[in-house]
C-alpha cells in the first residue's frame, strides 16, 4: 500500500509542476533517500543537499532557461530606423540587434495606442478579451477610482510576466507599464509604484528609464547574475515618445536641410533610444549572456509628425502629431519591426511573413518552456510552420481616452485585417467624448482597402475598384470579432 500512497502523493504534486520544478524535486528526493540509507548526520545531510540543489538546479536552469529582454520602443513610426532603410534617423545599436535576429518587417499591433498594446503583449489576448481598451475610461475625471474595475479584470488574465516568475525567473520592469504597480504586474523588481496620488498613472518613476541613464536595468542584471537566476527584462522606455527634448548633440545633427523643427526632433529622441538599446545590448555582451538571452523587440504603436502630413486638410483638427498615424489603424500606426534574438537557437535573417503583439506571449513560452494559455491566437514566431500556416493578422482601434467597463466594443472605431498584399479597415463609429476624437472624426468611408505591395502608406483607396476582396476580408473580420 505504501508504494501507491507514494506514487498518489507524486502524481498530484506533479500535476501542479513544470518540468524545472519537477526536475528539482526529484534531485532533492533521490539525494534524500540516499543519505537517509547511509545513516548520515542530518546536519551534514542538509549541507549536502544545499550544495547539490545549488550546483545543480543552477546549472539545469541556466542550460534549460535563457533570460528574456523585451525591449518596446514607445511612439516610433515602423519606417524610422536605419536597419527599416530611413535615409536618415541613425540607429546604429538598433541595427546591430536587427543583424543578430529573426527580423520581422511587417509585424502589426493589436492597437495602436500605449496601454492596450502592452496590455495585449503582456497577455497575447486583444484588447476586446482582456478589457484595456483604451488609456483611461473618462479622459477627464476621477481617473483613478474609475480605473479601478479595468485594473482589476485585466489582472485575472494570465501573463507572461507572472509565467515567467512563477517558474523561477526574477523579472524587472522600467519604463511604461499602466497596472499598477510592478508588484501588481507580477514582477519581482521594477520602478513603477502606480499609486495615483503620486502621479501613477502610466509608469510614473519607472519612465525615467533611458532619459536619466540604464542603471536600474544594469543593477538588475548584476543581480540576477550573481544570484545564477534567469531573469526578465521588461525595457519600455518613454522614448521616443513626447516630450521630444533630446540632447543637443543629437538634434544639432537633425536640423540641418531646412528640416521641420517638430520632424528634427523626433528624428534625434529615435537616435536618443537607439542610444539606450545599446546601453543595455552591450550590456548583455559584457557579462557574456547574450548567447543565453533571447531579446525580442517591438514598438508599442506608430507616430508621425504634425509638419510630415500639412497637405492633408483634416490636419488642422489634430496638432499633436499626423493624422493616420497614432491612435488609427493605419500603417503608421498599428505596423512595426519585431524581431527576436537568440544566439544558436533563432537564425538570423529577414522574413516577410506576419508577426503580432499577441506572438511574444507564445513566443516567450516556447523559449522557456512555461505555460501559455492554449487558447491564445498567436503564434511561437521561432516555429517556421506557424509562420507559413499565418495568412492574415488583425487588429482593433478603440477611442483613446474613453472606455466603458465591460463593454470595450463600445468605444470602437475600427477593426483591420492585413492579408498577404491587401488590407481592408472597416470603420464603426463608437463613443468618444474627449478632444481626442479628431484624430478620427474625420474618417467618414464605412472601409478603405489598400494594396500594401504597392501603395505602403495607403494613399488609393481601392475599396470601390474591389468589391468582392471588402466583402471576403469583411466577412473574415466579423468572424474573428
Ligand atoms: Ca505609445
Amino acid at each position: 500500500m505504501a508504494w501507491i500512497t507514494h506514487g498518489l502523493a507524486w502524481m498530484r504534486m506533479i500535476s501542479d509542476m513544470s518540468a524545472q520544478e519537477y526536475a528539482d524535486r526529484y534531485l532533492v528526493e533521490t539525494v534524500a533517500r540516499f543519505l537517509r540509507r547511509k545513516s548520515i548526520s542530518k546536519d551534514f545531510m542538509k549541507t549536502i543537499i544545499t550544495l547539490l540543489l545549488g550546483l545543480g538546479v543552477s546549472l539545469f536552469a541556466e542550460a534549460t532557461k535563457p533570460n528574456i529582454v523585451v525591449i518596446i520602443s514607445d511612439d516610433q513610426a515602423w519606417t524610422d530606423y536605419g536597419f527599416m532603410g530611413h535615409p536618415t534617423i541613425k540607429t546604429p545599436h538598433l541595427d546591430k540587434l536587427a543583424r543578430r535576429s529573426l527580423l520581422f518587417e511587417r509585424g502589426y499591433v493589436a492597437a495602436p495606442l500605449c496601454r492596450p498594446s502592452l496590455a495585449s503583449m503582456a497577455t497575447g489576448l486583444y484588447p476586446f478579451q482582456h478589457g484595456v481598451a483604451g488609456n483611461d475610461v473618462d479622459g477627464r475625471n476621477n481617473r483613478a477610482a474609475l480605473d479601478m474595475p479595468v485594473r482589476e479584470a485585466f489582472h485575472k488574465h494570465p501573463s507572461f510576466i507572472k509565467a515567467l516568475t512563477s517558474n523561477g525567473y526574477l523579472a524587472h520592469q522600467s519604463g511604461k507599464w499602466w497596472e499598477g504597480s510592478w508588484k501588481d504586474g507580477g514582477f519581482t523588481h521594477g520602478m513603477t509604484h502606480g499609486i495615483p496620488k503620486r502621479g501613477g498613472r502610466h509608469g510614473d518613476a519607472g519612465l525615467k528609464i533611458g532619459r536619466a541613464g540604464m542603471k536600474p536595468v544594469t543593477d538588475f542584471i548584476d543581480l540576477a547574475v550573481a544570484e545564477k537566476k534567469p531573469f526578465l527584462i521588461w525595457y519600455a522606455p518613454f522614448l521616443p515618445h513626447t516630450p521630444h527634448n533630446p540632447p543637443r548633440r543629437l538634434l544639432d545633427n537633425y536640423t540641418s536641410d531646412g528640416r521641420a523643427r517638430d520632424i528634427a526632433r523626433y528624428y534625434a529622441m529615435c537616435e536618443w533610444f537607439d542610444e539606450t538599446c545599446g546601453v543595455l545590448i552591450d550590456y548583455l555582451d559584457k557579462k557574456e549572456i547574450t548567447d543565453n538571452t533571447m531579446v525580442l523587440y517591438i514598438c508599442d504603436n506608430g507616430w508621425a509628425a504634425a509638419s510630415t502630413n500639412v497637405g492633408d486638410p483634416n490636419q488642422k483638427l489634430w496638432r499633436g502629431y499626423a493624422q493616420r498615424s497614432k491612435g488609427s489603424p493605419y500603417e503608421k500606426g498599428v505596423r512595426t519591426p519585431v524581431m527576436v534574438s537568440w544566439p544558436g537557437h533563432v537564425k538570423p535573417g529577414r522574413v516577410g511573413e506576419f508577426a503580432h503583439a499577441i506572438d511574444l506571449f507564445p513566443t516567450i513560452a516556447a523559449g522557456t518552456g512555461v505555460d501559455a494559455p492554449a487558447e491564445l491566437a498567436g503564434i511561437n514566431l521561432m516555429d517556421a510552420d506557424a509562420r507559413k500556416g499565418r495568412k492574415k493578422v488583425f487588429g482593433v482601434t478603440h477611442s483613446i481616452h474613453n472606455m466603458t467597463v465591460g463593454d470595450p466594443d463600445d468605444t470602437q472605431q475600427y477593426l483591420w485585417c492585413v492579408e498577404r498584399d491587401w488590407k481592408l479597415i472597416v470603420r464603426y463609429n463608437g463613443k468618444d467624448t474627449t478632444q481626442y476624437r479628431n484624430v478620427h472624426i474625420w474618417d467618414k468611408a464605412p472601409v478603405r482597402l489598400f494594396n500594401l505591395k504597392d501603395d505602403p502608406h495607403e494613399k488609393n483607396d481601392l475599396a470601390g475598384r474591389h468589391p468582392e476582396t471588402v466583402e471576403r476580408l469583411k466577412k473574415e473580420i466579423e468572424a474573428w470579432h
